[in-house]
């Protein structure tokens, strides 16, 4: 006779080999537990109806429900369900085909715990926060980056002359926006090209290492054909759209380019933000780190863009920390050897807000403005002094409003945008 819910069993335990998510099940017109069980099928290796041609050996490859608590369910997964070293084919499993099921209301994938093997798998960072630091000479300060704006538009000589400037005020990094690839007014060899000599330009009048993600998102040999391009012209960064482009995506660019890759995560919002339903940010975070991004957009708890200081403190430790411990919906992840990716707060910043970044998220981050910098009144490059100020300021443990008496540049930018609210 077949078990009722075969897919539930509350007296197992998980084991070092298995894959654990948590999942917060809404069921739609049935009772929860047929819901998570058709959750825990589906996801591993069942279907609608018993079938005829299963076999004993696969029945230990089944998903496990062993622990309901109100509407969250912890489910483990056997590793040997999953290709190795394939963020795809795990993706396909356990947040494929049950986010469409007739069976739920809303079903949301909040956290992920994965096995050893499996993790080691991936290669995780190539550089990470060490890495960046040793590449750009910064020991032990928050770096300041910027994105070139207006975001589309500009063509390719006036593009480079902002991040020239940029640099030459103060940033570290200057960054394409999301939406920036190759359209005609700014094609990609040319971008490439002008704002790399920039970048050397400014990296020799200023005597510090200045560095260029450009984005090189597109179809995969297209994508590897423009890493080459950077790398040919002594670039050391690449930018990529994690989720616009994929993971698969990503993995191709991690596993043959050997720059540093600066994760932007644009299209997160579409299934990350609902608390009933879809995946949250920490599991894209999780992958992010495993296929090898080095530094990743996680918020800012205060600018332009959504995510609360908590949810975006939290992404912070599970990307930079070696063991992240268990709070109400992270699960505990000990994370072996791979490495710490630089968390990335962008969106509505100006200088004002340095001083709550970095109590709040540490100087392991890099803080990045658009707007916050060129919308300076005068200008990008005064923008960029004011950023670097207001990150000098709090390193020193000093308030903007003091700083800002002795350094003119910052205090216009608090007078400028003193009261913009979010
Ligand atoms: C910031 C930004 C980033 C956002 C994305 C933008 O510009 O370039 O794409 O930070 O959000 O276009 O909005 P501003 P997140 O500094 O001018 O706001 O980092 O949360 O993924
Ligand atoms: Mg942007």
């Amino acid at each position: 006779m077949v078990k009722k819910f075969a897919f539930i069993d509350k007296s197992y335990k998980p084991t070092r080999n298995d894959l654990i998510c948590l999942f917060k099940v809404t069921p739609n017109n049935m009772s929860y537990e047929e819901a998570v069980n058709n959750v825990a099928l589906e996801s591993s290796v069942g279907t609608w109806t018993p079938v005829s041609s299963n076999q004993k050996y696969v029945n230990r490859l089944g998903a496990k429900v062993f622990a309901v608590s109100g509407d969250w369910a912890k489910i483990a997964y056997p590793q040997e369900l999953f290709e190795e070293g394939s963020v795809s084919n795990i993706l396909s499993s356990i947040a494929g085909n049950v986010f469409g099921m007739k069976a739920v209301k809303g079903l949301r994938l909040e956290d992920i715990k994965f096995p050893k093997k499996l993790l080691e798998s991936f290669p995780g960072p190539r550089y990470g926060i060490e890495g960046y630091r040793k590449i750009l000479k910064i020991k032990d300060r928050p770096l300041v980056g910027t994105i070139v704006k207006p975001k589309l538009g500009l063509n390719a000589k006036d593009h480079a002359k902002v991040a020239y400037d940029s640099w030459i005020g103060g940033c570290d990094l200057v960054k394409d926006d999301e939406n920036l690839s190759s359209q005609k007014f700014n094609p990609f060899e040319k971008r490439a090209a002008k704002t790399l000599e920039m970048c050397d330009k400014a990296s020799e009048e200023t005597g510090e290492k200045k560095g260029y993600l450009i984005n090189v998102t597109s179809e995969a040999m297209t994508m590897l054909g423009r890493a080459d391009i950077v790398k040919e012209l002594g670039g050391k960064f690449v930018m990529h759209d994690i989720i616009t482009a994929g993971f698969a995506s990503l993995e191709t660019l991690r596993k043959n380019c050997k720059l540093g890759i600066h994760a932007h995560r644009a299209m997160h919002g579409a299934f990350t933000e609902n608390p009933d339903h879809g995946l949250s940010m920490m599991c894209v975070a999780d992958f992010a780190r495993m296929a090898g991004v080095d530094s990743l957009h996680i918020g800012t708890g205060i600018g332009k863009m959504k995510g609360g200081k908590r949810e975006v403190g939290e992404i912070s430790e599970e990307i930079e920390d070696r063991k992240v411990v268990k709070t109400k919906h992270r699960l505990a992840q000990d994370w072996a050897g791979l490495k710490p990716v630089f968390s990335v707060c962008s969106g509505g910043i100006y200088p004002g807000h340095i001083p709550y970044l970095i109590k709040n998220f540490g100087k392991d981050i890099i803080i990045q403005a658009g707007g916050g910098i060129h919308g300076h009144p005068n200008g990008t490059e005064v923008g960029s002094t004011a950023m670097r100020q207001a990150v000098d300021a709090t390193m020193d443990g000093e308030t903007l409003e003091h700083y800002g008496r002795s350094h003119k540049e910052l205090m216009s930018a608090m007078e400028f945008w003193g009261k913009v609210r979010f």
